[in-house]
């Protein structure tokens, strides 16, 4: 074996996903996507548009197509390379199904029911609590431990289900067996939760029905300048990270992410100044960050050969990694080989 193959071997593995149910926000940039590229040199990293976890929202069926091709060019423009990563659709590995139903069986329903993203999104669609919005986290659970996914990076949204994961991986492998890594949740320090701008207690969503607490990543710069002139704040017109301040210390992070500096440096920058100029100025750095992804965006997804390329080969790679995973799991569990 090659030395490089070798040093391939050793780098821990990287699983993450994203669901194809709209344009991505600044929140899904800043607490996700804008960390899998840096770590493709470091890691073997696995990324996919989880269309299947999409479902248990009811979708438009053409919307979600359009929606999954567009996932995909965003995670490229974001930075992920193809040929350094593997980028897949998830229903294009039916393992991932197949696991979902293994794992299922060694899930409690009393820790099902203790996940408060289930609690909030059955609240938001009271008409449509089906058993896929659920089981959710045991789908996203198998997505990961195919893969034997070392690191997850993800929003502290997340972490709930990513405990769920590892609780599941711990639970198969003491039934029958080592089988999955039990897997870490990867949390940016700064970023991790990036609020809304007009409610600064609520998560910035991708399906927030208000548009203006939002920032999209392709929104054009006048947008993005015009929504942060109206992020709500607080009265007390000075720049400072304090408790309380909800709708400043939003901000603040954001700006910390997107230019690089400190909380204390971002107070000297803005000493004597009001609120006004500060939300021109964060607005102004997240449009220049923002631009070339937007850019690169535009590019790809007017080359649906050349993604339909890459999601292919992507697929092709994932399966063969799942393939081994789910014939462990299989005969750990006591089915009979076909062959
Ligand atoms: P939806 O509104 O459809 O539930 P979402 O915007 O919450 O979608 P997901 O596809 O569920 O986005 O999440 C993709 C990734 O983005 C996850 O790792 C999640 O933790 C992260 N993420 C989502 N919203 C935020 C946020 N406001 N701040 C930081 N990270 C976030
Ligand atoms: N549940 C995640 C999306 C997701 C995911 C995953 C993230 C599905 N499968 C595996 C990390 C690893 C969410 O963001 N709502």
């Amino acid at each position: 074996m090659s030395e490089q193959n070798t040093q391939q071997e050793q780098k821990k593995i990287i699983f993450s996903g994203i669901q194809p149910t709209g344009t991505f926000t600044l929140g899904n940039y800043i607490g996700a996507v804008s960390h899998w590229g840096k770590l493709q040199d470091d890691y073997n990293c696995i990324y996919s548009i989880v269309d299947m976890h999409a479902i248990t929202v009811r979708q438009d069926p053409a919307e979600l197509r359009k929606h999954t091709l567009e996932a995909y060019a965003l995670i490229l423009a974001c930075g992920i390379d193809p040929k350094k990563s593997i980028a897949f659709i998830q229903s294009h590995n039916r393992h991932h199904a197949e696991m979902n139903w293994i794992l299922s069986c060694s899930t409690q329903f009393g820790e099902l029911s203790r996940m408060t993203q289930f609690k909030d999104k059955s609240q938001k669609h009271p008409d449509d609590i089906n058993a896929g919005l659920f089981t959710y986290p045991v789908l996203m659970a198998g997505d990961i431990l195919l893969y034997k996914a070392d690191l997850v990076p993800v929003g502290v949204d997340q972490k709930q289900h990513l405990e769920l994961a590892r609780n599941v991986a711990q639970r198969f492998n003491q039934r029958y067996g080592e089988l999955f890594t039990v897997p870490d949740a990867y949390i940016p320090k700064v970023g991790a939760k990036v609020m809304s701008l007009a409610d600064p207690t609520k998560k910035m969503s991708k399906s927030d029905e208000n548009q203006n607490g939002c920032i999209y990543i392709l929104d054009e710069p006048d947008v993005i300048i015009r929504k942060f002139k109206k992020a709500v704040t607080d009265s007390e017109a000075c720049v400072r990270y304090a408790e309380g301040k909800d709708g400043i210390n939003n901000l603040m992070s954001i700006y910390s992410v997107v230019t690089g500096k400190t909380n204390e440096e971002i107070e000297r920058e803005f000493e004597g100044k009001g609120y006004g100029d500060f939300k021109i100025a964060v607005g102004e750095a997240v449009a220049d960050h923002l631009k070339p992804v937007r850019e690169e965006y535009k590019r790809l997804i007017a080359d649906k050969a050349y993604l339909k390329e890459c999601y292919t080969a992507g697929a092709e790679a994932a399966m063969r990694i799942s393939a081994k995973t789910i014939a462990k799991a299989y005969r750990k569990v006591g089915f009979v080989d076909m062959k």
